[in-house]
């Protein structure tokens, strides 16, 4: 069998893991495990999973510089934002332990007024959750969580880019959860298959071109499905914004990470003539530091893959070649490891290639809207609908500008990446699928209603 591996994009001759792909049998067996498992966690009540939960917590707490450093490896995040990742991953852990015991669902108004009317929540049973490399720990957890927290059992099939982080997140959970209850089972698309064809609901974050194959999967075998797909985000600036914060954020909602967030930004609208911030965001841009991840003052760390680094390089050629100015970065670096330079492009206007695909690397065009509305217009322009930022200071315009935006999440003087895990997240239109995934809303997705009559006997 083919085997896949894991390598350090920061250092490709550094091999985390190489493993075969977990087969069909593997995942079945897998799941009838985990089918046995969920029946005694969900009969172990709703106090015993917020103590599992909260033990989980404090050991990835305690292995947190481990798991810190070991993802960094893995996938490049520079370690400022490896360092948040994983605290966000324990206090996501945290504050699903205690959704655990709270209320369970709603009591309504019987027919008879001795009676009963409610609608309780129950768990699908296994979830299979299918999840990208970019935020290796946080994803997982903040799909496994609500997952256990309302009983079910979970099976992760991590990106193959970040196997070696998902499995030892699962040793770490292993050992403070019921046994079989959270597994990992490594691979790529046979592997992921094989879920969906075992799984009771599949939770998917990834590209929109896999996520609406996942879809129609579940929806044959008329299971419920949730995807997280892609993203084109606008900052729209207005001159009345507070330009130097405002470049600061731009150019690292654009960049940081090398622009490998699907909240990343990766269109900045000017709106009329604002040089001070075209200027100031240009400074920003370059003075990003690019280099080894695992250096604190990196922002900029490598792409994935060497796929990933040219493509970055063929959009800044393509720019160039349909009228673009690039106004900083555009080549890949000539060293070891798959380092691009943060770019930055100008002159290209929403009907051009560049402006609707998502690139999924440190790239990001400078476009010019004349007035509000066309700020709207141009950011409403695309087939995704995730995020948008709007800068500005002036409160009326920012809740005209914020309820036309067509995207799921939308940030007023805030950068479009760096979600909060306890609100509701996901996009419109092709950016995301199903119900919305993080906060209380989880529930929904990890959960089916039961609606319950009890009418007196006489
Ligand atoms: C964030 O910006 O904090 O895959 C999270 C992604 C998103 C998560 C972004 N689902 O990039």
């Amino acid at each position: 069998m083919e085997l896949l591996k894991s390598v350090s994009p920061a250092l490709p001759a550094d091999v985390l893991i190489t493993f075969p792909e977990t087969p069909a049998e593997g995942v079945a067996e897998a799941t009838a495990k985990a089918r046995r498992a969920q029946a005694e966690w969900w009969a172990s009540g709703p106090v015993a999973r917020a103590n599992a939960l909260a033990k989980a917590a404090e050991a990835l707490e305690a292995a947190a510089q481990e798991m810190t450093d070991l993802a960094i490896r893995e996938v490049g995040k520079p370690v400022a934002e490896m360092v948040g990742e994983v605290g966000r991953g324990v206090s996501i852990l945290r504050y699903y332990s205690q959704a655990s015991l709270d209320p369970d669902g709603d009591s309504l108004p019987a027919g008879n007024p001795d009676g009963l009317l409610i609608a309780r929540r129950r768990p699908h049973g296994v979830a299979g959750l299918i999840t990208p490399w970019n935020f290796p720990v946080a994803i997982p957890l903040w799909k496994a969580a609500p997952a256990l927290a309302y009983g079910n059992a979970v099976i992760l099939k991590p990106a193959p880019a970040a196997t070696a982080t998902a499995l030892r997140l699962g040793e770490l959970l292993d050992a403070t959860l019921p046994a079989d209850l959270f597994q990992v089972v490594p691979g790529d698309k046979a592997t992921g298959e094989a879920l969906i064809a075992n799984c009771d609901a599949i939770s998917f974050t990834g590209s929109t071109k896999v996520g609406r194959a996942v879809v129609l999967a579940c929806a044959a075998r008329g299971i419920p499905v949730q995807t997280e797909m892609g993203g084109q985000n606008p900052s729209i600036v207005f001159a009345d914004a507070a330009l130097e914060s405002a470049a600061k954020m731009v150019a690292s909602a654009a960049m940081g990470f090398s622009g490998q967030k699907c909240t990343a930004t990766s269109r900045i609208i000017v709106v009329g003539e604002v040089p001070e911030f075209v200027d100031a965001l240009i400074a920003e841009v370059e003075a990003l530091k690019v280099g080894d991840p695992a250096e604190s003052a990196t922002v900029v760390g490598p792409v994935i893959s060497d796929l990933a680094a040219s493509a970055v390089a063929e959009a800044g050629v393509e720019a160039a070649g349909s009228g673009g100015r690039v106004l900083a970065g555009g080549r890949r670096q000539a060293k070891e490891g798959y380092y691009v330079e943060p770019t930055l492009v100008a002159g290209l206007d929403q009907s051009q290639r560049l402006a609707r695909v998502e690139i999924f690397g440190p790239f990001a065009l400078l476009m010019h809207a004349a007035d509000e509305s066309e700020a709207i217009q141009i950011a409403n322009d695309v087939p995704y609908g995730l995020v948008a930022s709007v800068f500005t200071s002036d409160l009326d315009r920012a809740l005209r500008v914020g309820t036309r935006l067509e995207t799921g999440l939308t940030r007023v003087n805030a950068p479009t990446s760096g979600v909060d895990f306890y609100a509701p997240f996901g996009g419109m239109k092709e950016s995301s699928f199903g119900p919305r995934e993080q906060g209380k809303a989880a529930r929904d997705f990890y959960t089916w209603t039961q609606t319950l009559t009890i009418l007196p006997a006489r």
